[in-house]
Formats: structure tokens, C-alpha cells, sequence
């Protein structure tokens, strides 16, 4: 299509220069009198906004005038990234703009690279939401993304001697070009008070703290479409009348100032640490902002586009919200409190409408990552909530009982106890004849509650069992001929009572779904097993994707052209099943000689980056092995490294010539964030920098092995590094990972997967075929009874594993002590889960795949043949598809285009 269609403005080179240069002029954020990079970028991205603003405008009258039905994908993330590029190439524009900036004295690449990251989200989940606004947007669907405008994105990490330290990442420093705040569009949402129920038997959420959630929009535009929908994000202020003038003036600055802060802390950072009380409260109250000030602009354009006679019933028809993870549960219970106590519906009016609204994506399967809140701390700060997921829970309960019938008692406890939503908690009045009570409900005295007696009082002994009246009542002498001493139990502390927010979203939602075929059937065999044979209908898959447009067409220039000339079109940038047709020509020489030489150029780029960001130097002409993620144990990113020091370990004991005949030069590139606090992660990101000091100093070593820890790994640093990568590592314990996102990239740009059988690995393997990908470790059935296996100390280990242990452990990489690594994978209960994330297990089978690799890389045509044959075969993990089944099995949504 011509971009002359997609641009409201005329795209031509002057007039785009004429545009950049007004808004340099007229920009009011930068000094008049120079135009470099900086306000450079700040006009290009304002000039080509102005054209997303207008297809915006038009996007959102036409969905008004027709009052289609819409989807809001609600997430705490959005990992976005840079948007010029991206917007300019969806609109067609790239060679005007790239003519236009050199009238100017610049270069597109360079004002490109001035923008920074929109880092709104920590991994996998929050790219996915990016591109699935992407596929959206280019699919003309009806949707919007809601999400919360954190004033600090993700941090930024820096790598020293000490391994990660976070930087707080500023990332509107320079201002945002691209949103859009909308003063207009405010909201008011409200924390703590109490709930009174007026004579009419209507509730009432009243008194506590109220703060306003202003609107700022970010406009998606689509590729070759002139649909541009929304990203709504949210920012929170103190609504003005609260600001107290009076302490203000009375000099008392920093009291009057206090309930802005307070109010503007909300959305400081994301995910605040919830170590302390106060940082789990900011999360809560970020999750319910983002809730609450979503469902009540869905409800305001519903009302106003229900005209005058508003029928609920009808809100799931035009409604549709996706819950992104548990992190948005509580539009549950925010869509029934306005529904019942706003717009005056009944239980079950509101409860049906919410069901049929609501949906839920798992995105996990670790037990600790499924979210969990203290019922104490919700019921102080959403009172009226709380009472609503007690009645849900209690409903649940009913359910269960019918369901299951009262015969089996202890089947019955079984279920309630994994299924209520409400955890440790009394049942419901009504119940309470029906069960032994839960044994964690077992209520133990609190030691507050122990009494002493007036002999214990005058007791001075020390070190003496303290004397206290037994909890259960019993007695007990414990010395013959001295004071009798009556022994008490430790008290159990009390189970803390908790919300299940995964529970809450399985019930409340009317589908769930896991986000690789592996993955939701873990979820409906295992996590949510129960819920599953009550509802199995709501149970579904849908497979992750990434969006062609960022994570090849753009990010991979080069072999686009190459993939465009061969499959005779570019059209599979929207329909990526043509890829498929670069099949029939994987052996031809031609391709093969283009697509390494694109290959090279991409490596090129990476060199120059590693340099500028690490200050090492490594050859392009040896293998690019790459693994970039969340640092997690079960990612395993520790298997990788040590893997890493079994082959250095091994070149050290060889000759020179041996050591050549052997194995074949690599560059090994790490790159990702540890979470703030999570100690091993971080231990694990020292651990690899440390390695890399050593081997890549080493005279004996050169360019066969080098080992680089890329600093800050983001969007963009992913968008230089997926193109340029051979072989990428997805290596998660089986039945660990639900998907991986990063998998689908790397296959789409010609790298081979070494991988175990998990999350989208399988489906990427069936897809390119398992001569095409390097297979190993045990699968996910297996896990468990490796596990217990271990456990009872069966596990013989390979000497392999023993020996590079050991040699770590000699002070091989520096003076610092691995003792908490190594001893994590001994089963050192002192260190951890004995190796839980069985890299021990796998470790011979990894190492003796990678010996394949080597293998095959050195046969040149063979590699290129399974590099072109992973791209070819990639084509199912577009983000498009998975966003069409969305749309159809979940959301009931059509496209519309305009007109
Ligand atoms: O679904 C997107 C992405 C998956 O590809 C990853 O496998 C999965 O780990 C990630 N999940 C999360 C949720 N929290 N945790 N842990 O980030 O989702």
C-alpha cells in the first residue's frame, strides 16, 4: 500500500522536513537556538505523531459511530520499547523520513538511537502485551491496552566488579513524545474508609483517601493500516482541592506536600519491593488504579455509547476485558462494586455480566509467582472488595459442596482447600457443621494468650524452659525432684488469612488460558486440576507470538529483503505462512551465500556494541551463541555458564592444535536483569561476568571462547542482538517455562534453538523440525520423580559436573566464593532447594549436546540450510495468529476497517 493512503499528511520529503522543522521550532521543551540529536528525535517523533493523532481520531469516531464491541487487555506491563521506527515504517514512511532528516543534516539510524526505551515492564509478559497491541492495531481490531505511566521504568543495570547494581531508569527525562495527556479524562479512586449500608439495604464505600487517575495516551498504530488504536495509561495525582494551603502557608511545606507524594508514589516504579508492609500496600494500590480507573473510563464510553437507554445486560456484548496474569484480578470485584453499588444491579445481574466480561491469562506456573494477598491488609484498603470476593468465595463454596457432595468428608477438604479463594479462612456460617475444620484453620493460643503463673513470675532461673500454661491444657513434668516444670509447645503462629488472586480469576472469568499447548495442559492438570473438572469448557491454550513487524521486518532489514525477494512479496510481514515457501530453496547456494552474508552484517553491528558496552573485542567469525532473559535458577542460565566452564576447563588440558581441532570459536552472550532482590539471580550474574574476566584474558584461549555479559539488556539491545545470533539457549527446567517469547524471535531470524521440551520450545521444534533444533535434558513428566529421586539421595551425579564444580571451587575464576551456587546444586540445605532446578540432572546430556552444535557449525551449508529452515518454519509464532484466536474463541471480537 502506498504510504500516501496510511498518511493524512502529504509524505513526500519537504513536507515532512517542513514538519520536522516546525515542531523543532515550536516544541516548547528544547532551547531555539541549536538542532541537535536530541531535539532532533523530540521533532521527528512529534511530526510523524501528528499523522498517528489524526488516523487516532478517526480510528475512535468510526469504533463510536459503529459501537462495535471492543477488547481492553489490562496489564501492570507493557514492555515497549523505541516507537519512531516502528511508526514510521507502519505508515510506509521510512525512505521520506530517512530523505527529509538528511536535508536536515541528519541521519534516521542516529535520531532513531537518541530514543529511550519504553521500559514499562520486566520480561516475557510485558513485551507480549506490546506486541499484541501491535497485532491489534494491524489487524483492525477494536482494542485498547490500559496500563500505568510509571514515571521510573524498569531499572537500568550497570555491571560492575560487584555484579548488578540497579539505577533508577529515567526515562521521561527528556519528555515522551509520543503520549498524549488527557486532563479530561480523570477518575477518581479511592483507598481504605469504610463501607455503610444506607436504609434501602445499599452500600456505600465511604471517607478514606481519595487520589485522581489521569489519562495519558499512546497511539498504536498498525502496519499498512491507517487503524491506530490506544494505550491508556494511567498516572496518579491528588485531586487539587485536597492540597492543604493552610499547612502550606503556616510554613508546614512537607505535611502540605505529603498527600501528593502520596498520591504520585503509586506510579513511581514498577513493581515497588513488598518486602515491607508499606511496599506491598503501593502494589495493591497500583493494581487497583489500574482496575479501577480502567473499568470506569469502559463504563463512562459504554454509557455514552448506549445513548440514552443503557442496557447492562448488554455490556459483555460490546465489553470484552483480558485479564494480562493476576495482576488486574481486582476488576472482579471493582466491575460488581460498580455495577451494584454505582449503577444499582443485583448480585446476580452484576456477577453474570462480570463472568461474561472477564477472562484470564496464566502466564506461570510456579507456586510462588501465583499472587496472594494478606486479607488484613486488603480488607483496610478496599473494605467494600473485600466483602464482594468474601461472597464470591462463599458462592464458590457452595458450588464445591454441591458438586463434590458431603459422603467424602475428607475429599470435600481436599477441594475446599484448594479451590476457595479465600485461604486459612473460617467457612461461612452455613458450612460449619460440615467439616473437620481445615487443618491449617487449627487456631494455635498466641503466645501473648499464655499465661504465667505466680511461681513462673518469681522464676529468675535462666536459660530455664519458660513456664507457661500449656496451650493444649496438658502437662508435663520435666524434671524429677526439681520445680515442676510444665512444658508448652512453641505456639504455631496463626496461618495468615490470604486472597487467592489466581482462584478469584478463574472463577470470576469466563475462559482461561495458558500461553503454550505444554503450559495449559500444566494448567489443567495440575495448577488449576480441580477447577478444571468443575469447568472444563472455560479451559483454553493459546499459544504466545511476536510481532513480525518489530522483531524481523525492522529489526532485521537485511534478511527481510532477502526473505521479500525470495518469497516473491512482502507480504509475509502480514501473512507470515509464506515463509514457509523459503523451504523449497534452503539448499539453494545463492540464498545460502545471501543469508550468511546478511548474517555477518548483523554480526558486525554486534561487535561494535559489545565493544562500546563491555569494552571486549570478539571475532565475527566464530559462532554468536546468545541467551537473553530474566535471570532466573530456572532458566538456568548457571547450566549455560558452567557449561561454558566445562569447555574452557577441557581447552586448558589440551594442546593448542587440539584445542583447534576440537571446538569450534564461540562468543557467548548473556544478557538480562536479575529482580532487585533476588540474591542467587544476582550471585548468578557475578558468577558470569566473573568467567568472562578470566577466559576472555587468557592468552591459551583467543577468539575460540569469549564470554560477554551485556549490560541493561532491553528491547532495543534485543533488536541488535536476535538478528546477529547463531545458536540461542532456551534451557529451562521442563514444565518451568510457560512459553518464552524469545524462543520465537531467534527462530524467526534464522537461529537455532538448543532447548529442552518446554513452554513453546515443543511447538517451535514441531514447527522447523527436530533435525532443526538442538534437543536435550529430561522432560516434564520426569520431574517430579527426578525430584523425589534426589530427595532421597538416589541422584549419582556425572563426574563431569563434579569435576567442573570442583574447579570453580578452586578459585579458577577469581578470589570471590561460589560457595552458594556450587552448594545450591549439592543439595546443601543450607544453600537452597537441592538443586531444584536439576541442572546436575541435565548437565551431561547439555554438554554433550553442544558438542552437536559444534559439529554442525562446522559444516557451513548444513548450518545455513537449518538457519533458513527455523525462519521458514517459524511462521505459526506471529503474534498475529495468536491475537486472531484471541479475538475469536475468547474475546468475540471482529475486525474493523476503516473506511
Ligand atoms: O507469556 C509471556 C511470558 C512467558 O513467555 C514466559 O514463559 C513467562 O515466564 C512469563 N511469565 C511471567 C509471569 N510471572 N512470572 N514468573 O512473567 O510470561
Amino acid at each position: 500500500e502506498s504510504s500516501s493512503a496510511l498518511s493524512p499528511f502529504p509524505p513526500d520529503a519537504s513536507s515532512i522536513a517542513s514538519s520536522i522543522k516546525y515542531h523543532a521550532e515550536f516544541t516548547p521543551l528544547f532551547s531555539p537556538e541549536k538542532f541537535d540529536l536530541p531535539k532532533a528525535f523530540f521533532a521527528t517523533a512529534q511530526s510523524i505523531r501528528d499523522a498517528l493523532i489524526i488516523n487516532w481520531n478517526a480510528t475512535y469516531d468510526y469504533y463510536d459511530r459503529l459501537n462495535v464491541k471492543q477488547a481492553y487487555y489490562l496489564s501492570m506491563e507493557f514492555l515497549q520499547g523505541r516507537a519512531l521506527l516502528n511508526a514510521i515504517g507502519n505508515l510506509g514512511l521510512t525512505g521520506a523520513y530517512a530523505e527529509a532528516l538528511s536535508k536536515l543534516g541528519h541521519n534516521l539510524e542516529n535520531i532513531a538511537f537518541q530514543e529511550p526505551d519504553a521500559a514499562l515492564g520486566n520480561g516475557g509478559l510485558g513485551r507480549l502485551a506490546s506486541c499484541f497491541l501491535d497485532s491489534l492495531a494491524t489487524l483492525n481490531y477494536p482494542a485498547w491496552g490500559y496500563g500505568l505511566r510509571y514515571r521510573y521504568g524498569l531499572f537500568k543495570q550497570r555491571i560492575t566488579k560487584d555484579g548488578q547494581e540497579e539505577v533508577a531508569e529515567d526515562w521521561l527525562e527528556m519528555s515522551n513524545p509520543w503520549e498524549i495527556v488527557r486532563n479530561d479524562v480523570t477518575y477518581p479512586v479511592k483507598f481504605y474508609g469504610k463501607v455503610v449500608t444506607d436504609s434501602n439495604g445499599q452500600k456505600h464505600w465511604i471517607g478514606g483517601e481519595d487520589i485522581k487517575a489521569v489519562a495519558y495516551d499512546v497511539p498504536i498504530p498498525g502496519y499498512k493500516t491507517k487503524t491506530t488504536i490506544n494505550l491508556r495509561l494511567w498516572s496518579t495525582k491528588v485531586p487539587s482541592e485536597d492540597f492543604d494551603l493552610s499547612a502550606f502557608n503556616a510554613g508546614e511545606h512537607t505535611k502540605a506536600a505529603e498527600d501528593l507524594y502520596n498520591a504520585e508514589k503509586i506510579c513511581y516504579i514498577l513493581y515497588p519491593g513488598d518486602e515491607t508492609v508499606e511496599g506491598k500496600i503501593l502494589r495493591l494500590k497500583q493494581q487497583y488504579t489500574l482496575c479501577s480507573a480502567s473499568l470506569q473510563d469502559i463504563i463512562a464510553r459504554f454509557e455514552r455509547r448506549s445513548g440514552a437507554k443503557v442496557k447492562w445486560e448488554e455490556f459483555p456484548e460490546k465489553v470484552a476485558v483480558q485479564m494480562n496474569d493476576t495482576h488486574p484480578t481486582l476488576c472482579i470485584p471493582e466491575l460488581m462494586r460498580i455495577l451494584i453499588d454505582v449503577k444499582g444491579l443485583s448480585w446476580k445481574e452484576a456477577w453474570n455480566i462480570t463472568q461474561r466480561t472477564v477472562a484470564y491469562t496464566n502466564h506461570t506456573v510456579l507456586p510462588e509467582a501465583l499472587e496472594k494477598w494478606s486479607l488484613e491488609l486488603m480488607q483496610k484498603l478496599l473494605p467494600r472488595h473485600v466483602e464482594i470476593i468474601e461472597m464470591i468465595d462463599e458462592e464458590l463454596v457452595r458450588t464445591i459442596v454441591s458438586e463434590c457432595g458431603k459422603a467424602d468428608s475428607d475429599l470435600l477438604e481436599k477441594k475446599l482447600k484448594q479451590m476457595r479463594i479465600l485461604e486459612n479462612v473460617e467457612l461461612p456460617a452455613e458450612f460449619s457443621d460440615l467439616l473437620v475444620k481445615p487443618k491449617d484453620n487449627l487456631v494455635a493460643v498466641p503466645s501473648d494468650k499464655l499465661e504465667k503463673t505466680e511461681e513462673e513470675d518469681d522464676d529468675d532461673d535462666e536459660g530455664e524452659a519458660e513456664e507457661v500454661e500449656p496451650a493444649d491444657g496438658e502437662e508435663e513434668s520435666v524434671q524429677e525432684g526439681t520445680k515442676a516444670k510444665k512444658k508448652v509447645p512453641e505456639p504455631v503462629p496463626e496461618p495468615p488469612k490470604m486472597v487467592r488472586m489466581a482462584n478469584l480469576c478463574v472463577v470470576g472469568g469466563h475462559a482461561v488460558n495458558g500461553v503454550a499447548a505444554i503450559h495449559s495442559e500444566i494448567v489443567k492438570d495440575e495448577v488449576f486440576n480441580d477447577f478444571f473438572k468443575l469447568w472444563p469448557a472455560k479451559f483454553q491454550n493459546k499459544t504466545n507470538g511476536v510481532t513480525p513487524r518489530r522483531w524481523i521486518r525492522f529489526c532485521n532489514p537485511e534478511l527481510s529483503k532477502i526473505i521479500t525477494n525470495w518469497t516473491g512479496t512482502e507480504d509475509w510481514v502480514l501473512n507470515t505462512e509464506k515463509l514457509a515457501e523459503l523451504r523449497k530453496f534452503a539448499d539453494n547456494e545463492d540464498l545460502q551465500a545471501q543469508w550468511r552474508a546478511a548474517k555477518r552484517s548483523n554480526k558486525l553491528k554486534v561487535v561494535s556494541l559489545l565493544k562500546e558496552k563491555t569494552g571486549y573485542i570478539v571475532s565475527p567469525d566464530a559462532m554468536f551463541d546468545i541467551q537473553v532473559k530474566r535471570i532466573h535458577e530456572y532458566k538456568r542460565q548457571l547450566m549455560n555458564i558452567l557449561g561454558i566452564v566445562y569447555r574452557y576447563k577441557m581447552m586448558k588440558e589440551m594442546s593448542a592444535s587440539e584445542r583447534k581441532e576440537k571446538f569450534v570459536p564461540r562468543v557467548c552472550i548473556f544478557g538480562g536483569k536479575a529482580f532487585a532482590t533476588y540474591v542467587q539471580a544476582k550471585r548468578i550474574v557475578k558468577f558470569i561476568t566473573d568467567v568472562g574476566a578470566t577466559i576472555n584474558h587468557d592468552p591459551d584461549i583467543g577468539d575460540l571462547l569469549k564470554v560477554v555479559f551485556v549490560p541493561d539488556y532491553n528491547v532495543s539491545v534485543a533488536e541488535l542482538l536476535i538478528p546477529a545470533s547463531e545458536l540461542s539457549q532456551h534451557i529451562s527446567t521442563a514444565g518451568m517455562e510457560a512459553s518464552g517469547t524469545s524462543n520465537m524471535k531467534f527462530a524467526m531470524n534464522g537461529c537455532i534453538l538448543i532447548g529442552t521440551l518446554d513452554g513453546a520450545n515443543v511447538e517451535i521444534r514441531e514447527e522447523v523440525g527436530e533435525d532443526n533444533f538442538f534437543l536435550f535434558g529430561a522432560e516434564a513428566h520426569e520431574i517430579a520423580g527426578l525430584r523425589k529421586e534426589r530427595a532421597e539421595g538416589k541422584f549419582v551425579p556425572d563426574p563431569r559436573f563434579e569435576e567442573v564444580k570442583k574447579f570453580v571451587r578452586s578459585g579458577a575464576f577469581g578470589p570471590y566464593s561460589y560457595d552458594e551456587l556450587m552448594g545450591s546444586l549439592e543439595g546443601n540445605e543450607g544453600f537452597g532447594r537441592a538443586d531444584y532446578f536439576l541442572v546436575g540432572k541435565d548437565f551431561p546430556s547439555y554438554i554433550e549436546c553442544q558438542e552437536k552444535v559444534d559439529e554442525a557449525y562446522r559444516d557451513q551449508r548444513k548450518w545455513t540450510r537449518m538457519s533458513i529452515l527455523n525462519t521458514a518454519g517459524s511462521y505459526k509464532f506471529s503474534s498475529d495468529r495468536t491475537i486472531h484466536e484471541y479475538a475469536r474463541e475468547i474475546w468475540d471480537i471482529k475486525p474493523v476497517e476503516l473506511p
